[in-house]
């Protein structure tokens, strides 16, 4: 699809978005990234909102986002008082956006590494009904931008085992740049609080015989002077990832062997 996503219809409007932005110790860079998101939602051709949800920031972030919230109309707020983790600010800012009544969110990191100007991607799939919308690095026109050779070997290593177990076509399996009808998100009894409820969300969807579309993203790195990456390349966080594709997989080798006795 192009990149200059738009309406087909300019009197017919895209389903609501509420894009939730998870926030941790992003003192440095949160006030140009919301800026930046606003921006988009405020041309979205639809309603649109943006939702920040401080998740018990240990820095200035929560005291910088209050101050951006007078100037900037289309930016909300949430916050956990003590850190929750990625997972549940996810749940946090879906639940604030289903009470506001938007039917889809999508979740955008605060860091500004994914292009603000994909929610309009995001969005004519969703005026096309698609329910479950994916980021994708490894399709026509998505990549890595500066992203350390280290991170993208790591990247292409996990999402060639994920989708081979997954059993899917989807080509990016491990993208938290995504979005979904908002109601779906929530019928999910989700229970990773870190960066693996990606997976576990996706192995819902699948489940549910929710068929996932993918639009082409590019990934960037963050920026020197912002705070260093908290994704914790640790071999229990690997198997936390790994534990929904190996689940599909013996799922999928079940039903296989029941058909066949
Ligand atoms: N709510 C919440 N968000 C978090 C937590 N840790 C990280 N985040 C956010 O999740 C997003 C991704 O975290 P990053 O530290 O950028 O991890 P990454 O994207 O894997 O790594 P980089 O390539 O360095 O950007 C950012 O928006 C963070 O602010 C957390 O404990 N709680
Ligand atoms: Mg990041």
């Amino acid at each position: 699809m192009s990149s200059t996503a738009a309406p087909s219809d300019p009197d017919v409007a895209w389903p609501s978005l509420a894009t939730v932005v998870p926030v941790y110790n992003e003192e440095i860079g949160i006030k140009r990234s919301c800026q930046a998101i606003v921006a988009v939602a405020k041309r979205y051709p639809g309603r649109a909102i943006v939702i920040a949800v401080d998740d018990g920031s240990l820095d200035t972030s929560a005291a910088i986002l209050s101050d951006l919230q007078q100037q900037l109309d289309l930016l909300q707020l949430c916050r956990h008082e003590v850190n929750a983790g990625y997972g549940a600010a996810l749940r946090t800012g879906a639940q604030q956006a289903s009470a506001l009544g938007f039917e889809y969110v999508a979740f955008m990191d605060s860091d500004l590494t994914n292009p603000p100007e994909d929610l309009m991607k995001i969005g004519e799939l969703a005026s096309r009904g698609h329910s479950y919308i994916k980021g994708s690095r490894f399709v026509d026109g998505g990549g890595m931008g500066s992203v350390p050779f280290r991170r993208q070997a790591f990247s292409e290593v996990g999402n060639a085992i994920g989708r081979t177990l997954f059993g899917t076509r989807l080509r990016d399996v491990t993208n938290g740049f995504r979005a979904m009808r908002t109601d779906l998100f929530l019928s999910w009894p989700l229970r990773e609080r870190g960066f693996p409820v990606i997976v576990e969300e996706l192995d819902w969807a699948l489940q549910a015989n929710v068929e996932p579309v993918e639009f082409p993203t590019i990934l960037t790195a963050r920026e020197g002077e912002q705070r260093p990456s908290s994704f914790p390349y640790r071999p229990r966080v690997v198997f936390s990832y790994l534990r929904y594709p190996l689940r599909a997989q013996m799922r999928r080798l079940h039903r296989a062997m029941r058909r066949s006795t």
